[in-house]
């Protein structure tokens, strides 16, 4: 039986490198430990308010046939051949890799407030982040993912007992007042007339927020208000950091915002990746802190590849493994060259069917320790 005295109250410095076992400030400092999702146990959700905005009109009958079922059997083996390499890769770069428990999402729950069934634990990062010493386990906005966090518990309690610090936000009820349920009836044009005023399908009455709205420069967060993500979370999220972060607001110009990782990708100390499809609003606080922005080459991806959560903006969706080394599409020659061009040394990944499942490199892991420590970046 574990006792409380078993616990340990500080945290735990890893013997090698002297780091406490969850580390890490920011999306560039030497990669030590990382979470890898899976795609074993995925289901498709079900149609529901925040995943019908989410999704693209012509995706809509792909949902409505399957929603319910595990994900198509060829499309879960094809990508979780790709997840495998990865993790292989990553280890032999002498990172540590954990995993997931293989969860079957199919299983339906009903809470006081609504029915679903789940979706997958295959991209960590939309529901895990890590600040400082902090591990984070994100409220979320769809119910097919309010339940997400049960893939993540052995790993959440062993590092709890190894001496990190273990958050869990406060979830929202997601019943039909958390949602402005008419929005995804409308047609795209008003819905996104809609998203340009400010108007998202999460309204405000209790915290949401995913961990993948967020993006880590050190001392300053960058966060954006999106479908799944609301203003209320990023209060909450402000005042569980405290003073030793600040945590800005920023905006792009997308129509269909949900994660940032698509949107803005620091590589190194004073460089990041920008969406040229969406520049951000707020140019001049990178500019003015000395950062310069470069513009991400756009996807090698055929138009006809199955695409059901997110775009093809996800090639920019990199993995770094330190400030000069990064995980890149196999097939995205055009980012790579950009990269190559800008110095870097880069490891290319075969990771196209896992973009199937709505994300890339910096999607399907939660970096849970990186070297270095709290440091400011001109901001
Ligand atoms: O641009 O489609 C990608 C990130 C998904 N987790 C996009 C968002």
């Amino acid at each position: 039986m574990e006792t409380l005295l078993q616990l340990k109250p500080t945290p735990s410095l890893v013997s090698n490198q002297q780091l406490p076992v969850v580390n890490s400030y920011n999306e560039w400092d030497p990669l030590k430990e990382v979470i890898v999702g899976r795609v074993e146990g995925a289901a498709v959700p079900k149609l529901e308010p925040a995943l019908e905005t989410n999704s693209y009109p012509s995706n809509l009958w792909f949902f409505q046939k399957y929603g319910g079922q595990p994900f198509p059997q060829e499309l879960i083996e094809a990508a979780a051949k790709e997840l495998n390499e990865f993790c292989r890769i990553l280890e032999a770069e002498g990172v540590t890799v954990r995993r997931p428990d293989v969860i079957d999402f199919t299983q339906p729950y009903k809470t006081p407030d609504f029915e679903a069934n789940g979706f997958y634990a295959a991209m960590p990062r939309d529901i895990l982040i890590v600040v400082g010493n902090e591990i984070i386990e994100a409220p979320m906005a769809w119910r097919s993912r309010f339940f997400e966090y049960r893939a993540y518990r052995s790993l959440m309690l062993d590092y709890l007992r190894r001496g990190a610090k273990w958050t869990t936000a406060p979830k929202p009820s997601m019943s039909d007042e958390f949602y402005d349920v008419d929005f995804a009836t409308k047609p795209v044009e008003v819905r996104y007339a809609l998203t340009e005023k400010g108007h998202f399908v999460s309204r405000d009455t209790e915290p949401s927020f995913d961990a993948a709205d967020i993006v880590r420069f050190g001392r300053d967060l960058f966060v954006q208000r999106s479908h799944v993500t609301n203003n209320i979370g990023i209060t909450w999220l402000k005042r569980n950091l405290g003073d030793k972060f600040r945590v800005h607001e920023i905006n792009f110009p997308d129509l269909n915002p949900m994660h940032i990782d698509a949107s803005l990708v620091p590589l190194r100390p004073g460089l990041a990746l920008i969406n040229p499809a969406r520049p951000c609003i707020q140019t001049d606080l990178f500019k003015k802190a000395g950062w310069d922005l470069v513009e991400a080459a756009p996807s090698t991806l055929p138009d006809n590849w199955p695409m059901y959560m997110c775009s093809s903006w996800v090639c920019m969706n990199i993995l770094s493994l330190d400030p000069e080394t990064i995980v890149v599409e196999k097939q995205e020659q055009p980012m790579q060259k950009l990269l190559k061009d800008l110095g870097f040394k880069v490891i290319p990944v075969d990771f196209r069917h896992v973009y199937t499942f709505g994300g890339s490199f910096h999607c399907a892991t939660c970096d849970v320790r990186r070297e270095g420590q709290l440091e400011e970046y001109g901001f």
